[in-house]
This record gives structure tokens, sequence and C-alpha cells, in this order.
């Protein structure tokens, strides 16, 4: 068997011209016309392709080499003599441009641009020609049907790699989950800050990691409404400053939100949509009998949703001892699984830092959730006169597939109305 010498085929004048990938190694059978070795000259990228089948011997180049015309660049051991005198000719593109690019440059020149076959996996169909990337990465790509035009390449010159592909497929299968009833949409772009200034990485915590793919998936896949709302509380507050001594004596802090999970749970009672779940066909509510309230504790990791169980069997001091602890329980990462399980529906209470209004995302499988924000004192016109009021704002996200507009806004309303007069809770 002879040995053959590959050499770098005309390059049409160029000279000097960079060996960015190496495609094969020693030992390797390659059949005629396989790539060999990648080049870059400041136009174009360019496949070398195999004048012959055979046993790769030595490869006599390595990356980042510089190489011309006849520059040798592997020995080989033939399977057969050359038949085709043709592969000594002028290297032919690896793929025939599409339309748009041979209107563009109708003369077929010895160096090509390897075109991408249009994208497939998402975003907007655009022109690849300008971006850094060598053929290799191109056609593995391309078999992954991914638009280069959307990844940001790690490589020098901000050239795209393989990992680089490998990472943009990998964030996109966990952005669009197969789940999602074939939702498809643009993935976001990979922005490379350093461009702009100065940045550090931070990696999420596992809790938001966690709850960030939940709280996309139901932000996705619920469609929300929210219902803002107002409370009069003032006699509500009277109440609770008049017996807020006499409690932190025994260490309770009854704050607000003990007598909102009350107010709740009479709405609760009086509207059972809101104390149930949509199955997953999306076709049958299940009714619960129960009255559990998770409530959004934020921890410096991040936002934990507890449970407190039965709030309708429990008193004000009660809860607000059982509030205390698992908020702590929380804070300090002691909460079990089951711990956060359960729940009927959510509050989530900013009320503590400020703020006139948000909207909350529902905490599948609940289908409600009240956000709570800070009180102030309004002027509320009352018997021909205003009168300072201390109103405390409501925002009620529900999901529309369950709820209707109609009864999120009488659900608010029996809600501020429970909160109004705290002789209601005790009914
Ligand atoms: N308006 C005005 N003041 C309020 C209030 C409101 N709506 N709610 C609470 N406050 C006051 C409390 O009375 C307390 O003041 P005092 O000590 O003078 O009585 C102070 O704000 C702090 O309250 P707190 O936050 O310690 O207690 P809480 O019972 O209101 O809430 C908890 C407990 C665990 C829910 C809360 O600490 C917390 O973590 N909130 C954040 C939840 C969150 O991150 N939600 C966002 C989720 S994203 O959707």
């Amino acid at each position: 068997m002879a040995i053959k010498e590959i050499v770098t085929p005309d390059l049409g004048g160029a000279q000097d011209v960079t060996v960015i990938e190496v495609l094969v190694k020693p030992g390797d059978t390659i059949q005629k016309d396989a790539s060999i070795v990648t080049l870059e000259s400041d136009k174009a990228t360019l496949d070398v392709p195999a004048e012959d089948a055979g046993i790769v011997k030595e490869i006599k180049i390595k990356v980042g080499d510089k190489v011309s015309t006849g520059s040798v660049l592997l020995t080989l051991e033939a399977a057969g003599e050359a038949k085709d005198e043709s592969a000594k000719k002028k290297v032919e593109p690896v793929k025939q441009p599409e339309k748009a690019a041979e209107k563009a440059a109708p003369k077929q020149e010895p160096i090509k641009e390897t075109q991408p076959e249009q994208p497939v996996l998402t975003g907007t169909l655009q022109s690849t020609s300008d971006i850094h990337a060598g053929p290799g990465v191109r056609r593995f790509a391309r078999e992954l049907g991914v638009n280069l035009a959307m990844i940001s390449g790690s490589g020098p010159k901000q050239r795209i790699m393989k990992e680089d592909v490998q990472t943009f497929v990998k964030t996109q299968l966990t952005q669009v989950q197969p789940s999602s009833g074939g939702l498809s949409l643009p993935a976001l772009p990979q922005i490379d800050f350093s461009k702009f200034g100065v940045t550090e990485q931070q990696v999420l915590s596992r809790i938001k990691k966690i709850s960030g793919k939940n709280l996309q998936r139901n932000w996705m896949m619920i469609p929300h409404v929210t219902q803002f709302g107002e409370a009069d509380i003032t006699t509500l507050e009277e109440f609770r400053q008049s017996q807020k001594a006499e409690l932190e004596k025994q260490k309770i802090k009854l704050t607000p939100l003990v007598f909102i999970m009350k107010a709740v749970i009479a709405s609760l009672k009086a509207f059972p949509h809101f104390n149930a779940s949509l199955d997953p066909s999306g076709e049958t509510l299940i009714l619960k009998k129960y009255f559990n309230l998770g409530v959004a504790v934020d921890t410096p990791d991040g936002l934990v949703v507890p449970v407190i169980r039965d709030v309708d069997k429990k008193g004000l001091t009660e809860l607000a001892k059982e509030l205390a602890q698992v908020s702590e329980k929380a804070r300090n990462k002691q909460l079990a699984p089951g711990d956060m399980q359960g729940g009927c529906f959510s509050i989530s209470s900013l009320g503590g830092i400020g703020g006139t209004a948000f909207t909350p995302i529902i905490n599948y499988p609940e289908v409600a959730i009240l956000g709570v924000s800070k009180t102030s004192y309004k002027p509320v016109y009352q018997d021909g006169e205003f009168v300072p009021r201390l109103m405390l704002p409501l925002s009620l996200s529900y999901d529309h597939r369950v709820i209707d507009g109609a009864e999120g806004a009488r659900f608010i309303m029996h809600l501020s109305n429970m909160l109004s007069d705290i002789r209601n809770l005790l009914l």
C-alpha cells in the first residue's frame, strides 16, 4: 500500500491560512472526499476533503498552524490509486450555498463559505455567513437544527465552539418542556455583557433554581388575571394594637397577616371554586373540604411557601405562633418537603416591606393567590366628608379557566368586607 501525502489544495492565492480544526486522527479510516481539516482565512472557512480513501498515518499540522497551497497536511495509507483526478482540482464548497447566497456570489471562488441549512429549532431565519464558526461546528449545529445566529461564541474572536452549541441546546431544552403542549418560543438571546462593562457570575441558589422553574411553568401555563382591591382595616388595626403589647409578653407577634389568613378562610368558604384544583386534563375541578394555606416566606436563599394546616380550626394567637415558627424554620432551611405540600390557596405578603400592588403568580395546583401590600392612610368619603382610613391593598391572581372575572371581583369584595369589620371573622 502506497503512503500518500495529502496537501493543502489550491487556495486561490490565499497565503498563511489558519488550521482551526483537525477532523481526523492517526488510525482513522476515511473515505474519499471526507473532510480532514478545517482552514480559515480572513474571509471564509473551508473544509479540506481527502483526495483518497485510506488510513490516516501521520498528522503533519495542528490547530493554529498556518498553511498555504501545497503544505502537507497528513499522510495516508491509500486504499487504492486515486481514480478520480477531479479531487486534485480546485476545492469545491463542501455544501452548495442557499439560493440567496448564490445570487449574491454567482461566481464560485476557490474558498467558499460553508452555508448552513435553514435553522429549525427556534428563532427567526437569518443568514449565518458573518458568524465565526468552523464547518465542523456549523455541521453539528445543522444536525441539531440550531440557528448559529442565536449563539454567542466563547472562542477567540467570539468564535462559536461545539460546547457553545451544546450549552445552547441544553438551555433550550430546560426552557421549553415538551409537556408544554407544543409551545415553541424564540430563545432568549445569549448576550456577552462583558462587552459593555465589568460583570460577575453568580450561580442561583438551589431554591431559586427549583422555584424559578415552577414559577415559569405556572406563569406560562395558567391564564392569570389579577384583581386589585382595598380593605379598610382601621378597626382591625385598633384591635390589633390593643392586643399587641399583652401578646408580646407571651412572645406572640400579632401581625395583620394573621387576620388576613382568617378572612381568606371565610372567603374560601363563601367561594368554594377558590378552594379547588383543576385536574391536569383541565376538565374536572377538585373541590377541597379542608383549609390549608400556603404562606410565602422570604429567605436569604429565595422564596419558599410552607403550608399552615387547618387554618379554619385555629385561633388568631395559635396562627400567629405557628406563622412565626414556620417562617423561622424556613429561614433556617429546616423545612421538609412535606411542610410545603397540601396547600389550598397561598398568601404572599409584602406588607412588611412596602409597595402598593403586585401580580402574584399562582402556586400550582392551587387556582388563586392573594398578594398583600403595605397599608396606608387614605381619605375615604363617608357620610358627606373625607375621613382618614387605614387601607390595605390586595392583589388577587386567579386561574381564569376556573374563575370568572365576576367571581374574582366578588371574592375580593367579600374579603375586604371580612377585614373591614372583624366581627365578621368571629362568625
Ligand atoms: N401593612 C403594613 N404593615 C405590615 C403589613 C401590611 N400589610 N404586614 C405586616 N406589616 C408590619 C408588621 O405588623 C410588622 O410590624 P410591627 O413589628 O411593627 O408589628 C412588620 O410589618 C414586619 O412584619 P413581618 O414581615 O415580620 O410579619 P408578617 O406576619 O407580616 O409576615 C412573613 C411574615 C413570613 C410572610 C414575612 O416575613 C415574609 O417573608 N414576607 C415576604 C413574602 C414574600 O417574599 N413574598 C413575595 C413572593 S413573590 O410572589
